[in-house]
């Protein structure tokens, strides 16, 4: 990936952005939304290139990617936060999106040790520890058994982490974009741990999976007996096409609602324990520093969150006073999203904004708040209300419990500066 001075700094890219947006408003008869009267603009009265001559082939892109003009809405890294990029993460460019479904080719990735090759001929999967009949299952054979679909959100625990002690980045995409929201098409882990022969009858309650990939890092976790007999997919289809090469081809574990850490890429091994492995990564890493220094153990639900994309600070307001739409996503790991409110004055009022579509179980929702902007300052704000009823805290709430020297988990309400020219800022209420 280029190094373009939007990486190192997130705020440049959208005033640039800015300043030709305010340029193209021009004078003339204007709606309230900016259309202008039907007039002397060369791209109504003038034939364009693209109307006399031929456009591509079919044959010109055999498999897709989107049109030059996008080619800004790109995963991102953030320089200073990891050694390198192989034991690192990128952003989902959540600030230009719409609708729920992550394409792949923007969809976050996080690495331990870098995206393997893994070709489906290589593939085996092992079923192992306390089951009557070990197995070792090829790509071909996961294929024959009853498969499922499902959209779900997969969030780093770390996602946000970066702005526990204050607001730092200054862009949604670096805040809030370590989730992708996909439809994995999988079999279910109750299949195969049936078929190795475990029995779904006994008493399972004190059993775990301990799951690990195939890459130098392994990543392994254990997951207790009852989530992973519940909604856990061994998945080898996202967005109805091969998963990526970087989210786990061929073959990934998909842990709805839980930590994006426990959705094991290259899954090679799954071995059924009487008890917790207690791995590097669910112990020095991945669990939550609380206020008094002490940890707690295991966080594995991400609490309900939500954030407005747009405007954000890589998406500022490029058009004058009037009509507007304000956009964002919620989601929560125990279960559907009822309800989103978003504030302009920094959680002292609130407006209950429109949910594109009914919230769906361990899934993205699309919220807008269609409105008008005076050029006025907002300190805008969403807060998510999930179906327990648990609603999405402030910041000085979450610090209360788990003080300033937390990373993970952080499912804070987020604060953007909207300012009269239409810049938005990250930034933080008291
Ligand atoms: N085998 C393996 N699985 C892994 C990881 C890894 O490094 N190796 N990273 C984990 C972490 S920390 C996260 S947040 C998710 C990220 O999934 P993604 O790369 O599809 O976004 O994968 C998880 N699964
Ligand atoms: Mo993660």
């Amino acid at each position: 990936m280029s190094d373009t001075p939007s990486e190192k700094s997130p705020g440049l890219a959208s005033r640039r952005q800015f300043l030709s947006g305010a340029a193209a408003l021009g004078a003339g008869a204007v709606a309230a939304t900016g259309a202008r009267a039907a007039g002397p603009d060369p791209l109504i009265t003038e034939v364009q290139d693209w109307a006399t001559g031929l456009g591509d082939g079919v044959d010109a892109t055999p498999y897709g990617l989107p049109i030059r003009f996008e080619d800004d809405v790109i995963r991102r890294n953030v320089d200073w936060l990891t050694a390198d990029t192989i034991s690192s993460i990128n952003f989902t460019p959540i600030h230009a999106l719409d609708g729920t479904i992550t394409p792949a080719g923007c969809a976050f990735e996080r690495h331990h040790s870098g995206a393997i090759e893994l070709a489906k001929d290589d593939y085996r999967l092992m079923i192992n520890g306390l089951v009557d009949r070990p197995l070792v299952f090829t790509y071909a054979d996961l294929e024959r058994f009853p498969r499922e679909q499902q959209v779900y959100f997969c969030e780093c625990a770390a996602n946000t982490g970066m702005e526990w002690a204050g607001a730092q980045l200054n862009g949604v995409q670096f805040t809030h974009g370590m989730i992708h929201n996909m439809e994995y098409t999988g079999v279910p882990l109750r299949t195969l741990l049936a078929e190795a022969g475990l029995d779904l009858a006994g008493d399972l309650s004190e059993k775990w999976v301990y799951v690990e990939g195939a890459d130098a890092s392994s990543n392994g976790r254990s997951i207790p007996m009852d989530k992973a007999l519940d909604d856990v997919l061994v998945a080898f289809k996202a967005n109805g096409e091969a998963l990526r090469k970087e989210h786990g081809y061929p073959v990934r574990l998909v842990v709805p609602g839980w930590e994006g850490n426990m959705w094991v890429k290259w899954l090679r091994r799954i071995e059924v324990t009487d008890r917790p492995v207690e791995s590097r990564e669910e112990t020095s890493k991945y669990t939550d520093t609380l206020a008094d220094g002490t940890s707690r153990k295991w966080t594995w639900v991400m609490d309900a969150k939500s954030v407005v994309t747009s405007p954000s600070p890589q998406a500022p307001i490029t058009h004058g006073p009037g009509p507007m739409v304000i956009t964002g996503m919620a989601w929560s790991g125990h279960g559907k999203i009822t309800r989103v409110d978003v504030s302009k004055d920094g959680g002292k009022t609130w407006e209950t904004a429109r949910l594109a579509q009914d919230g769906a179980n361990k899934a993205l929702a699309r919220f807008y708040l269609d409105t008008t902007w005076e050029g006025e300052d907002w300190l805008l704000q969403s807060r998510a209300i999930d179906e327990t009823g648990y609603v999405q805290p402030t910041k000085a709430q979450l610090r209360a419990v788990r003080g300033l020297n937390s990373i993970y988990h952080n499912n804070c309400i987020q604060t953007w500066h909207v300012k009269a020219n239409g810049e938005a800022e990250n930034v933080e209420v008291s």
